[in-house]
Protein backbone atom coordinates (compact mmCIF):
# COMPACT_ATOMS: atom_id res chain seq x y z
CA UNK A 1 0.00 0.00 0.00
CA UNK A 2 1.69 3.40 -1.07
CA UNK A 3 0.77 6.54 0.62
CA UNK A 4 1.43 10.34 0.57
CA UNK A 5 0.05 13.01 1.86
CA UNK A 6 0.46 16.50 -0.33
CA UNK A 7 2.50 18.97 1.00
CA UNK A 8 3.32 22.10 -0.94
CA UNK A 9 3.92 25.84 -0.42
CA UNK A 10 1.49 28.47 -0.76
CA UNK A 11 0.96 32.33 -0.60
CA UNK A 12 4.49 32.65 -1.88
CA UNK A 13 2.94 35.46 -4.41
CA UNK A 14 1.07 36.57 -1.33
CA UNK A 15 3.69 38.64 -0.04
CA UNK A 16 5.42 40.07 -2.82
CA UNK A 17 2.26 41.58 -3.95
CA UNK A 18 0.97 42.89 -0.51
CA UNK A 19 4.88 44.72 -0.39
CA UNK A 20 4.03 46.63 -3.95
CA UNK A 21 0.08 47.25 -3.59
CA UNK A 22 -0.08 47.94 0.28
CA UNK A 23 -2.51 46.03 2.56
CA UNK A 24 -5.02 44.09 1.07
CA UNK A 25 -8.42 43.47 2.00
CA UNK A 26 -8.27 39.98 3.62
CA UNK A 27 -9.16 37.31 1.05
CA UNK A 28 -11.54 34.00 2.13
CA UNK A 29 -8.88 31.39 3.55
CA UNK A 30 -7.87 28.42 1.37
CA UNK A 31 -6.47 25.60 1.54
CA UNK A 32 -6.62 21.84 2.05
CA UNK A 33 -4.83 18.54 2.51
CA UNK A 34 -5.24 15.24 0.31
CA UNK A 35 -4.17 12.04 1.81
CA UNK A 36 -3.92 9.74 -1.73
CA UNK A 37 -3.55 5.90 -0.95
CA UNK A 38 -3.18 2.98 -3.64
CA UNK A 39 -5.17 0.94 -1.67
CA UNK A 40 -4.95 -2.11 -4.80
CA UNK A 41 -3.03 -2.61 -7.57
CA UNK A 42 -3.21 -5.56 -10.46
CA UNK A 43 -2.15 -6.34 -13.43
CA UNK A 44 -2.75 -2.65 -15.33
CA UNK A 45 -5.13 -1.48 -12.49
CA UNK A 46 -5.50 0.05 -9.61
CA UNK A 47 -7.76 1.36 -7.10
CA UNK A 48 -7.05 4.64 -4.69
CA UNK A 49 -8.85 6.29 -1.91
CA UNK A 50 -8.43 10.21 -1.70
CA UNK A 51 -8.97 12.03 1.15
CA UNK A 52 -9.76 15.50 1.16
CA UNK A 53 -9.74 17.92 4.40
CA UNK A 54 -10.74 21.86 3.65
CA UNK A 55 -8.25 23.47 5.57
CA UNK A 56 -9.80 26.83 4.81
CA UNK A 57 -12.73 28.69 4.93
CA UNK A 58 -15.85 26.92 4.53
CA UNK A 59 -17.41 26.04 1.06
CA UNK A 60 -20.22 24.73 -0.49
CA UNK A 61 -19.13 23.65 -3.92
CA UNK A 62 -15.78 22.47 -4.77
CA UNK A 63 -13.93 20.56 -7.30
CA UNK A 64 -10.69 18.54 -6.36
CA UNK A 65 -8.24 18.44 -9.32
CA UNK A 66 -5.10 16.64 -10.28
CA UNK A 67 -2.74 15.46 -12.81
CA UNK A 68 -2.07 11.72 -13.48
CA UNK A 69 2.08 11.85 -14.48
CA UNK A 70 1.95 8.75 -16.97
CA UNK A 71 0.07 9.05 -20.23
CA UNK A 72 -1.12 5.46 -19.79
CA UNK A 73 -2.75 6.14 -16.45
CA UNK A 74 -6.58 6.96 -16.95
CA UNK A 75 -9.70 6.97 -14.41
CA UNK A 76 -11.94 4.33 -15.02
CA UNK A 77 -14.86 4.97 -12.66
CA UNK A 78 -14.52 6.75 -9.23
CA UNK A 79 -17.33 7.39 -6.42
CA UNK A 80 -18.43 9.82 -4.07
CA UNK A 81 -18.16 12.45 -6.16
CA UNK A 82 -18.57 13.49 -10.42
CA UNK A 83 -15.31 12.14 -11.68
CA UNK A 84 -14.01 13.53 -15.21
CA UNK A 85 -10.53 13.41 -17.03
CA UNK A 86 -9.50 15.83 -19.54
CA UNK A 87 -6.13 15.04 -21.34
CA UNK A 88 -3.65 14.22 -17.69
CA UNK A 89 -6.28 16.21 -15.30
CA UNK A 90 -8.40 14.60 -13.01
CA UNK A 91 -11.54 16.46 -12.06
CA UNK A 92 -13.60 15.35 -8.94
CA UNK A 93 -16.49 17.75 -8.29
CA UNK A 94 -18.73 17.17 -4.87
CA UNK A 95 -22.11 15.86 -4.89
CA UNK A 96 -25.55 16.81 -3.31
CA UNK A 97 -24.54 15.11 0.12
CA UNK A 98 -20.87 16.33 0.64
CA UNK A 99 -20.72 19.86 -1.79
CA UNK A 100 -20.25 21.82 1.75
CA UNK A 101 -17.13 21.23 3.43
CA UNK A 102 -16.83 23.10 6.91
CA UNK A 103 -13.30 24.20 7.95
CA UNK A 104 -11.33 21.27 8.84
CA UNK A 105 -14.24 19.20 7.31
CA UNK A 106 -13.02 15.81 5.22
CA UNK A 107 -14.33 13.53 2.85
CA UNK A 108 -13.65 10.20 1.03
CA UNK A 109 -13.15 9.91 -2.09
CA UNK A 110 -12.42 6.95 -4.38
CA UNK A 111 -11.58 5.66 -8.13
CA UNK A 112 -10.80 2.71 -9.99
CA UNK A 113 -7.88 3.43 -12.46
CA UNK A 114 -5.77 1.83 -15.71
CA UNK A 115 -2.25 2.30 -16.58
CA UNK A 116 -0.17 0.79 -19.00
CA UNK A 117 3.46 2.23 -17.88
CA UNK A 118 4.12 2.94 -14.48
CA UNK A 119 1.49 3.90 -12.20
CA UNK A 120 3.47 6.86 -10.46
CA UNK A 121 1.42 8.55 -7.64
CA UNK A 122 -0.58 11.83 -8.72
CA UNK A 123 0.42 15.54 -8.45
CA UNK A 124 -0.61 19.06 -8.47
CA UNK A 125 -3.79 18.28 -6.00
CA UNK A 126 -6.01 21.55 -6.22
CA UNK A 127 -9.03 22.58 -4.41
CA UNK A 128 -11.17 25.12 -5.99
CA UNK A 129 -7.93 26.12 -7.88
CA UNK A 130 -6.13 26.12 -4.17
CA UNK A 131 -2.74 24.09 -3.98
CA UNK A 132 -3.19 21.37 -1.26
CA UNK A 133 -0.76 22.32 1.53
CA UNK A 134 -0.88 20.31 3.58
CA UNK A 135 -0.96 19.37 7.18
CA UNK A 136 -3.98 19.22 9.07
CA UNK A 137 -3.06 20.63 12.35
CA UNK A 138 -4.68 18.63 15.55
CA UNK A 139 -7.73 20.79 17.42
CA UNK A 140 -7.12 22.19 20.59
CA UNK A 141 -8.22 20.13 23.20
CA UNK A 142 -11.87 20.54 24.43
CA UNK A 143 -11.54 22.79 27.50
CA UNK A 144 -14.40 20.60 28.73
CA UNK A 145 -15.28 17.27 26.84
CA UNK A 146 -17.91 16.37 29.01
CA UNK A 147 -20.02 19.48 27.54
CA UNK A 148 -19.39 19.54 23.64
CA UNK A 149 -20.12 15.67 22.99
CA UNK A 150 -23.78 14.52 21.98
CA UNK A 151 -24.21 13.06 25.66
CA UNK A 152 -22.97 15.99 27.10
CA UNK A 153 -24.91 18.88 25.17
CA UNK A 154 -28.61 16.79 25.22
CA UNK A 155 -28.07 14.94 28.28
CA UNK A 156 -30.73 12.66 29.40
CA UNK A 157 -33.34 11.65 26.50
CA UNK A 158 -36.99 11.57 26.40
CA UNK A 159 -39.82 10.85 23.96
CA UNK A 160 -41.94 14.05 23.52
CA UNK A 161 -44.95 13.72 21.11
CA UNK A 162 -43.47 12.00 18.10
CA UNK A 163 -39.87 13.09 18.38
CA UNK A 164 -36.82 12.08 20.26
CA UNK A 165 -36.09 14.99 23.00
CA UNK A 166 -33.04 16.16 24.86
CA UNK A 167 -32.95 18.08 28.06
CA UNK A 168 -33.96 21.15 26.40
CA UNK A 169 -37.09 19.29 25.39
CA UNK A 170 -36.11 20.18 21.96
CA UNK A 171 -36.28 17.20 19.26
CA UNK A 172 -33.19 15.48 18.16
CA UNK A 173 -32.04 13.11 15.62
CA UNK A 174 -28.88 10.99 16.40
CA UNK A 175 -26.76 9.58 13.75
CA UNK A 176 -24.54 6.95 14.00
CA UNK A 177 -23.48 3.23 13.74
CA UNK A 178 -24.42 -0.02 15.17
CA UNK A 179 -21.64 -3.00 15.86
CA UNK A 180 -21.77 -6.09 14.07
CA UNK A 181 -22.87 -9.46 15.85
CA UNK A 182 -20.14 -8.74 18.89
CA UNK A 183 -20.12 -12.18 19.11
CA UNK A 184 -18.11 -12.16 15.52
CA UNK A 185 -16.65 -9.21 15.84
CA UNK A 186 -15.37 -7.78 19.26
CA UNK A 187 -11.97 -7.02 17.56
CA UNK A 188 -13.05 -4.01 15.83
CA UNK A 189 -14.44 -2.66 18.94
CA UNK A 190 -11.39 -1.10 20.56
CA UNK A 191 -10.34 1.95 21.73
CA UNK A 192 -8.83 3.31 18.45
CA UNK A 193 -11.77 2.33 16.53
CA UNK A 194 -14.09 3.66 18.59
CA UNK A 195 -11.90 6.91 18.99
CA UNK A 196 -12.19 6.88 15.18
CA UNK A 197 -15.88 6.92 15.51
CA UNK A 198 -16.78 9.37 18.12
CA UNK A 199 -13.89 11.92 16.97
CA UNK A 200 -13.69 11.31 13.29
CA UNK A 201 -17.14 10.19 12.10
CA UNK A 202 -18.64 12.53 14.99
CA UNK A 203 -21.30 9.86 15.42
CA UNK A 204 -23.79 10.24 18.20
CA UNK A 205 -24.25 6.54 18.93
CA UNK A 206 -22.96 3.13 19.32
CA UNK A 207 -25.58 0.49 18.95
CA UNK A 208 -24.43 -2.47 20.33
CA UNK A 209 -25.72 -5.76 18.51
CA UNK A 210 -26.08 -8.18 20.73
CA UNK A 211 -27.23 -11.58 19.08
CA UNK A 212 -28.72 -13.66 21.54
CA UNK A 213 -28.67 -17.14 19.57
CA UNK A 214 -26.10 -18.03 16.41
CA UNK A 215 -23.18 -18.23 19.42
CA UNK A 216 -24.72 -15.01 21.08
CA UNK A 217 -25.77 -14.24 24.94
CA UNK A 218 -27.58 -18.06 25.51
CA UNK A 219 -24.32 -19.28 25.64
CA UNK A 220 -23.01 -17.36 27.97
CA UNK A 221 -25.37 -14.61 29.42
CA UNK A 222 -22.60 -13.44 31.86
CA UNK A 223 -20.37 -13.28 29.47
CA UNK A 224 -22.36 -11.46 27.22
CA UNK A 225 -23.67 -8.88 29.53
CA UNK A 226 -20.46 -7.77 30.73
CA UNK A 227 -19.24 -7.22 27.04
CA UNK A 228 -22.02 -5.04 26.30
CA UNK A 229 -21.66 -3.14 29.85
CA UNK A 230 -18.18 -2.70 29.04
CA UNK A 231 -19.10 -1.04 25.28
CA UNK A 232 -21.73 1.01 26.89
CA UNK A 233 -18.69 2.63 29.02
CA UNK A 234 -16.37 3.14 26.24
CA UNK A 235 -19.60 4.88 24.95
CA UNK A 236 -20.13 7.12 27.43
CA UNK A 237 -16.56 7.77 27.82
CA UNK A 238 -16.66 9.01 24.69
CA UNK A 239 -19.87 11.22 25.08
CA UNK A 240 -21.64 8.96 22.67
CA UNK A 241 -25.46 7.03 23.25
CA UNK A 242 -25.34 3.28 23.57
CA UNK A 243 -28.37 1.31 22.27
CA UNK A 244 -28.18 -1.93 23.83
CA UNK A 245 -29.66 -4.33 21.06
CA UNK A 246 -31.33 -7.41 22.14
CA UNK A 247 -30.60 -9.10 18.69
CA UNK A 248 -33.38 -11.19 18.12
CA UNK A 249 -33.21 -12.75 14.56
CA UNK A 250 -34.56 -16.69 14.11
CA UNK A 251 -36.56 -17.30 15.74
CA UNK A 252 -38.45 -14.30 14.74
CA UNK A 253 -40.97 -14.76 17.67
CA UNK A 254 -39.19 -12.51 20.90
CA UNK A 255 -41.45 -14.33 23.11
CA UNK A 256 -38.86 -17.46 22.75
CA UNK A 257 -36.79 -15.44 24.75
CA UNK A 258 -38.71 -13.48 27.07
CA UNK A 259 -37.21 -15.19 30.46
CA UNK A 260 -33.60 -14.60 28.89
CA UNK A 261 -34.87 -10.92 27.59
CA UNK A 262 -36.05 -10.00 31.69
CA UNK A 263 -32.89 -11.51 32.89
CA UNK A 264 -30.86 -9.89 30.51
CA UNK A 265 -32.75 -6.18 30.57
CA UNK A 266 -32.88 -6.77 34.75
CA UNK A 267 -29.35 -6.54 35.17
CA UNK A 268 -28.34 -4.10 32.15
CA UNK A 269 -30.80 -1.46 33.57
CA UNK A 270 -29.76 -2.21 37.29
CA UNK A 271 -26.23 -1.32 36.37
CA UNK A 272 -26.58 1.80 33.64
CA UNK A 273 -29.36 3.24 35.34
CA UNK A 274 -27.83 6.31 36.77
CA UNK A 275 -25.69 6.77 33.17
CA UNK A 276 -27.69 9.64 30.61
CA UNK A 277 -26.04 8.02 27.37
CA UNK A 278 -28.56 4.79 27.59
CA UNK A 279 -31.04 4.00 24.78
CA UNK A 280 -32.40 0.21 25.50
CA UNK A 281 -33.95 -1.79 22.42
CA UNK A 282 -35.62 -4.44 23.38
CA UNK A 283 -35.71 -7.20 20.18
CA UNK A 284 -33.99 -6.68 17.01
CA UNK A 285 -36.57 -7.83 14.29
CA UNK A 286 -39.48 -9.85 15.71
CA UNK A 287 -40.28 -11.93 11.88
CA UNK A 288 -42.74 -14.22 11.51
CA UNK A 289 -45.19 -12.97 14.66
CA UNK A 290 -48.43 -11.04 14.95
CA UNK A 291 -48.16 -7.57 16.28
CA UNK A 292 -50.06 -8.81 19.46
CA UNK A 293 -47.62 -11.37 20.59
CA UNK A 294 -45.25 -8.62 19.52
CA UNK A 295 -46.84 -6.05 22.04
CA UNK A 296 -47.50 -9.01 25.07
CA UNK A 297 -43.49 -9.34 24.90
CA UNK A 298 -42.93 -5.73 24.93
CA UNK A 299 -45.65 -5.23 27.56
CA UNK A 300 -43.27 -7.45 30.16
CA UNK A 301 -40.38 -6.75 29.21
CA UNK A 302 -40.81 -2.79 29.64
CA UNK A 303 -41.52 -3.19 33.21
CA UNK A 304 -38.52 -4.88 34.27
CA UNK A 305 -36.41 -2.38 32.61
CA UNK A 306 -38.75 0.49 34.29
CA UNK A 307 -38.11 -1.02 37.37
CA UNK A 308 -34.28 -0.89 37.33
CA UNK A 309 -33.94 2.64 35.20
CA UNK A 310 -37.32 4.31 35.37
CA UNK A 311 -36.59 7.14 32.96
CA UNK A 312 -34.52 5.72 29.76
CA UNK A 313 -35.70 5.52 26.29
CA UNK A 314 -36.80 1.95 25.06
CA UNK A 315 -37.58 1.30 21.14
CA UNK A 316 -39.63 -1.60 20.25
CA UNK A 317 -39.27 -3.62 17.48
CA UNK A 318 -42.21 -4.44 14.74
CA UNK A 319 -43.91 -6.60 12.91
CA UNK A 320 -41.88 -8.03 9.58
CA UNK A 321 -38.42 -7.65 10.51
CA UNK A 322 -39.32 -4.06 11.90
CA UNK A 323 -40.82 -2.54 9.00
CA UNK A 324 -43.38 -1.38 10.31
CA UNK A 325 -45.55 -4.59 8.82
CA UNK A 326 -45.04 -3.49 5.57
CA UNK A 327 -42.64 -6.96 4.77
CA UNK A 328 -45.66 -9.09 6.05
CA UNK A 329 -48.61 -7.12 4.21
CA UNK A 330 -49.26 -5.22 6.93
CA UNK A 331 -48.86 -1.32 7.80
CA UNK A 332 -47.93 1.05 10.57
CA UNK A 333 -52.01 1.04 11.00
CA UNK A 334 -51.79 -2.47 13.55
CA UNK A 335 -49.50 -0.04 15.42
CA UNK A 336 -51.44 3.07 15.86
CA UNK A 337 -54.92 1.66 16.28
CA UNK A 338 -53.08 -0.70 19.06
CA UNK A 339 -50.13 0.77 20.90
CA UNK A 340 -47.40 -0.90 23.61
CA UNK A 341 -49.17 0.26 26.72
CA UNK A 342 -46.12 2.17 28.33
CA UNK A 343 -45.11 5.68 27.76
CA UNK A 344 -41.21 7.18 26.42
CA UNK A 345 -41.11 4.39 23.91
CA UNK A 346 -40.08 4.34 20.39
CA UNK A 347 -40.80 1.92 17.72
CA UNK A 348 -38.45 0.75 15.44
CA UNK A 349 -38.42 0.93 11.40
CA UNK A 350 -35.33 -1.10 9.88
CA UNK A 351 -34.64 -0.70 5.67
CA UNK A 352 -31.97 -2.03 3.51
CA UNK A 353 -31.74 0.54 0.56
CA UNK A 354 -31.56 -1.51 -2.06
CA UNK A 355 -34.50 -3.62 -1.05
CA UNK A 356 -36.96 -1.21 0.32
CA UNK A 357 -37.57 1.73 -1.42
CA UNK A 358 -40.50 4.26 -2.24
CA UNK A 359 -43.40 1.99 -0.52
CA UNK A 360 -41.55 1.76 2.17
CA UNK A 361 -40.54 4.95 2.41
CA UNK A 362 -44.21 6.38 2.01
CA UNK A 363 -45.22 4.14 4.88
CA UNK A 364 -42.27 6.34 7.29
CA UNK A 365 -43.23 9.44 6.08
CA UNK A 366 -47.39 8.52 6.65
CA UNK A 367 -45.98 6.76 10.45
CA UNK A 368 -43.92 9.97 11.46
CA UNK A 369 -46.55 11.82 12.39
CA UNK A 370 -48.54 9.07 14.29
CA UNK A 371 -45.41 7.28 15.99
CA UNK A 372 -41.91 8.02 17.39
CA UNK A 373 -39.44 6.10 15.28
CA UNK A 374 -36.11 5.07 15.72
CA UNK A 375 -34.24 3.52 12.51
CA UNK A 376 -31.75 1.69 15.07
CA UNK A 377 -30.39 -0.33 11.84
CA UNK A 378 -30.30 0.30 8.36
CA UNK A 379 -27.73 -1.00 5.13
CA UNK A 380 -27.07 1.10 2.10
CA UNK A 381 -26.88 -2.20 0.32
CA UNK A 382 -29.62 -5.57 0.10
CA UNK A 383 -31.29 -6.95 3.01
CA UNK A 384 -28.47 -9.75 2.77
CA UNK A 385 -26.25 -7.17 4.04
CA UNK A 386 -24.28 -8.02 0.81
CA UNK A 387 -24.69 -6.67 -2.55
CA UNK A 388 -24.27 -4.03 -4.63
CA UNK A 389 -24.73 -0.59 -2.79
CA UNK A 390 -28.06 1.40 -4.01
CA UNK A 391 -26.44 4.85 -3.54
CA UNK A 392 -29.49 7.03 -4.64
CA UNK A 393 -32.29 5.27 -2.36
CA UNK A 394 -29.91 5.09 0.60
CA UNK A 395 -29.32 9.59 0.05
CA UNK A 396 -33.49 9.28 -0.67
CA UNK A 397 -33.55 7.26 2.30
CA UNK A 398 -30.98 9.91 4.34
CA UNK A 399 -32.90 12.86 3.25
CA UNK A 400 -36.04 11.94 4.07
CA UNK A 401 -34.69 10.64 7.93
CA UNK A 402 -32.79 14.19 8.53
CA UNK A 403 -35.95 16.16 6.89
CA UNK A 404 -38.31 14.14 9.79
CA UNK A 405 -35.48 14.18 12.43
CA UNK A 406 -35.35 10.39 12.29
CA UNK A 407 -32.35 8.94 14.35
CA UNK A 408 -30.57 5.94 12.44
CA UNK A 409 -28.10 3.61 13.07
CA UNK A 410 -26.16 1.93 10.25
CA UNK A 411 -25.45 -1.97 9.80
CA UNK A 412 -22.27 -1.93 10.22
CA UNK A 413 -19.11 -0.53 11.95
CA UNK A 414 -17.24 -3.58 11.33
CA UNK A 415 -14.73 -5.41 8.35
CA UNK A 416 -16.57 -7.91 7.78
CA UNK A 417 -16.25 -9.39 4.37
CA UNK A 418 -19.78 -8.39 3.07
CA UNK A 419 -20.97 -4.97 1.38
CA UNK A 420 -22.90 -3.19 4.14
CA UNK A 421 -19.66 -3.37 6.38
CA UNK A 422 -18.43 0.10 6.64
CA UNK A 423 -14.27 -1.15 6.57
CA UNK A 424 -12.89 -3.26 4.37
CA UNK A 425 -11.65 -6.98 5.35
CA UNK A 426 -8.82 -6.80 7.27
CA UNK A 427 -8.85 -3.64 8.61
CA UNK A 428 -9.98 -4.91 12.03
CA UNK A 429 -6.29 -6.21 12.59
CA UNK A 430 -4.18 -3.16 11.85
CA UNK A 431 -4.96 -0.09 13.78
CA UNK A 432 -5.60 2.51 11.23
CA UNK A 433 -9.43 2.78 11.49
CA UNK A 434 -9.33 6.86 10.27
CA UNK A 435 -7.42 6.74 6.69
CA UNK A 436 -8.76 6.48 3.39
CA UNK A 437 -7.84 3.63 2.41
CA UNK A 438 -9.97 1.67 5.23
CA UNK A 439 -13.41 2.62 4.22
CA UNK A 440 -15.68 0.70 1.83
CA UNK A 441 -17.86 2.38 -0.86
CA UNK A 442 -20.79 2.33 2.09
CA UNK A 443 -18.21 3.51 5.18
CA UNK A 444 -17.47 6.84 2.92
CA UNK A 445 -20.82 7.44 2.10
CA UNK A 446 -21.98 6.71 5.69
CA UNK A 447 -18.86 8.89 7.11
CA UNK A 448 -20.04 11.76 4.65
CA UNK A 449 -23.70 11.74 5.98
CA UNK A 450 -22.67 11.00 9.85
CA UNK A 451 -19.54 13.75 10.29
CA UNK A 452 -21.38 16.63 9.31
CA UNK A 453 -22.17 19.26 12.01
CA UNK A 454 -25.49 18.49 14.34
CA UNK A 455 -26.64 21.69 15.91
CA UNK A 456 -27.98 20.22 18.55
CA UNK A 457 -30.52 22.92 19.90
CA UNK A 458 -29.67 23.97 23.30
CA UNK A 459 -32.09 25.85 24.88
C1 LIG B 1 -26.58 -10.34 8.95
C2 LIG B 1 -25.07 -10.19 8.90
C3 LIG B 1 -24.47 -11.47 8.40
C4 LIG B 1 -24.97 -12.63 9.26
C5 LIG B 1 -26.49 -12.65 9.27
C6 LIG B 1 -27.06 -13.71 10.18
O1 LIG B 1 -24.74 -9.09 8.10
O2 LIG B 1 -23.05 -11.41 8.45
O3 LIG B 1 -24.50 -13.85 8.74
O4 LIG B 1 -26.95 -11.40 9.75
O5 LIG B 1 -26.82 -13.44 11.50
C7 LIG B 1 -30.92 -7.76 9.38
C8 LIG B 1 -30.47 -8.25 10.71
C9 LIG B 1 -28.99 -8.44 10.76
C10 LIG B 1 -28.46 -8.97 9.43
C11 LIG B 1 -28.71 -7.90 8.36
C12 LIG B 1 -28.15 -8.25 6.97
O6 LIG B 1 -30.89 -7.43 11.78
O7 LIG B 1 -28.68 -9.34 11.80
O8 LIG B 1 -27.07 -9.16 9.54
N1 LIG B 1 -30.13 -7.65 8.29
O9 LIG B 1 -28.72 -9.41 6.49
N2 LIG B 1 -32.12 -7.39 9.04
C13 LIG B 1 -32.16 -7.09 7.73
C14 LIG B 1 -30.88 -7.25 7.23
Amino acid sequence: MKRIVALLATCATAVGLTTLLGPQPAAAAAGCEVDYTVTSQWQGGFQAGVKVTNLGDPVTGWTLKFSLPDSGQKLVQGWNAAWSQSGSTVSAAGTDWNRTLATGASTDLGFVGSFTGSNPKPSAFTLNGVACTGSVEEPPPNPDPGTGTPVGVNGQLHVCGVNLCNQYNRPIQLRGMSTHGIQWFSKCYNNAALDALAKDWKSDLLRIAMYVQENGYETDPAGFTSRVNSLVDMAEARGMYALIDFHTLTPGDPNYNLDRAKTFFASVAARNAAKKNVVYEIANEPNGVSWTAIKSYAEQVIPVIRAADPDAVIIVGTRGWSSLGVSDGSNETEVVNNPVNATNIMYAFHFYAASHKDNYRATVSRAASKLPLFVTEFGTVSATGDGTMDRSSTTAWLDLLDQLKISYANWTYSDANESSAAFKPGTCDGTDYSGSGVLSESGALLKSRISTADSFPTS
